[in-house]
Parts: structure tokens; C-alpha cells; sequence
């Protein structure tokens, strides 16, 4: 079957990262984090939210995967980072990343950017992240993604 060309972006980075996942598009929209988990028939903690915040001091983007029933701590994680962190707005989020919001996937990011990985995500066997489209996601585990994306694990909430 072939993918929207924004989820064939994300299978390719996958592949190139030495990920065999396969992206499927799903019949129902994956925009959320509830109609994700509701898609994939899974916990919503066990969805990944790929969300990206601006780091006020250092400039440019911090990603932050999130399990997708907990709300990221700004104030808290950006004391833990030394910096301060600012909400992205769409344009910024297309910008950083060449994807719109609910469909930002963790990988393929047309910039390189610091992640952060919710320590919560590793509560659960195997999670399911967005992959370019807002009805496309990947099968992934915990380690799996910590390691495709180089991202330091911390409590975010
Ligand atoms: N595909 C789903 C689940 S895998 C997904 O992408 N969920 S998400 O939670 O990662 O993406 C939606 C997130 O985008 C929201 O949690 C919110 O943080 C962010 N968002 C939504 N609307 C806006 C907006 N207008 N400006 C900035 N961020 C937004």
C-alpha cells in the first residue's frame, strides 16, 4: 500500500536509522493521543506524543516524548535543562521539524534537536508513535525509541 508522501518520510528516516517498523495508515484519525490509543487498540499512556517546545535562552527546538496521558512540566524541565522552555507554534513546529502538529513523528526531523524522553513511556511493553500524517503511526518499544533518537529519559512531569 502506498503511504502519503509525509509518512513515506518518516518510513524512510526509520530505515535509514536501521528500524525495521513498518508505518501504517490507519482507517480512523490518529490526531490525539485518545484517538490514537483508540486506533491502535492500546493504553493511552502507550502512545508517544512527539511534541516540540522553543528553547527560549539556547534558541531553537527541544523535542519532548511524552507518555500520552502525562502533561509535560515546563517550568520544571526547563530548570532541569538549564534553559527556559516556550510553547511552538505551528509554523514553528513545521519549520523545525517538516510536519504539522498531530502528526509530528519522532524521527525524520528536517533539524537535528535535543530530545527528551518521559521516563513513564518505559511502564509499557510496546508504544506506538505518530509518523507524518494524523492518521499515521509506527509500533515501536521504549528502548527502541530512546535509541533511534539519541533521547536522555527524565521525569517531565
Ligand atoms: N498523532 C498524535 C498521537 S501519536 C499526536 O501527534 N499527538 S500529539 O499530542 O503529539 O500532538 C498534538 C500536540 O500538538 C498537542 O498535545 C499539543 O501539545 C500540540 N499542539 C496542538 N495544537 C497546537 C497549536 N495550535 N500550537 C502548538 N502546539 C499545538
Amino acid at each position: 500500500m502506498r503511504l502519503p508522501s509525509a509518512a513515506q518520510r518518516v518510513q524512510d528516516a526509520l530505515a535509514a536509522l536501521g528500524c525495521g517498523a513498518r508505518v501504517r495508515e490507519m482507517p480512523e484519525t490518529t490526531r490525539t493521543a485518545g484517538e490514537a490509543a483508540a486506533a491502535c487498540g492500546c493504553d493511552q499512556g502507550a502512545i508517544v506524543k512527539s511534541l516540540i517546545f522553543r528553547l527560549a535562552g539556547a534558541g531553537g527546538g527541544l523535542l519532548v516524548l511524552t507518555s500520552g496521558t502525562n502533561r509535560v512540566h515546563e517550568k520544571r524541565l526547563g530548570r532541569q535543562l538549564g534553559d527556559r522552555l516556550a510553547r511552538a507554534d505551528s509554523d514553528f513546529v513545521r519549520a523545525t521539524t517538516s510536519y504539522a502538529i498531530g502528526g509530528v513523528p519522532p524521527v525524520g526531523h528536517a533539524t537535528p534537536m535535543r530530545v527528551i524522553m518521559d521516563c513513564d513511556l518505559f511502564d509499557h511493553t510496546a508504544i506506538w508513535a505518530a509518523a507524518g500524517t494524523p492518521r499515521a503511526v509506527f509500533p515501536s518499544t521504549p528502548d527502541e525509541l530512546a535509541a533511534l533518537t539519541g533521547a536522555e529519559v527524565l521525569d517531565v512531569t
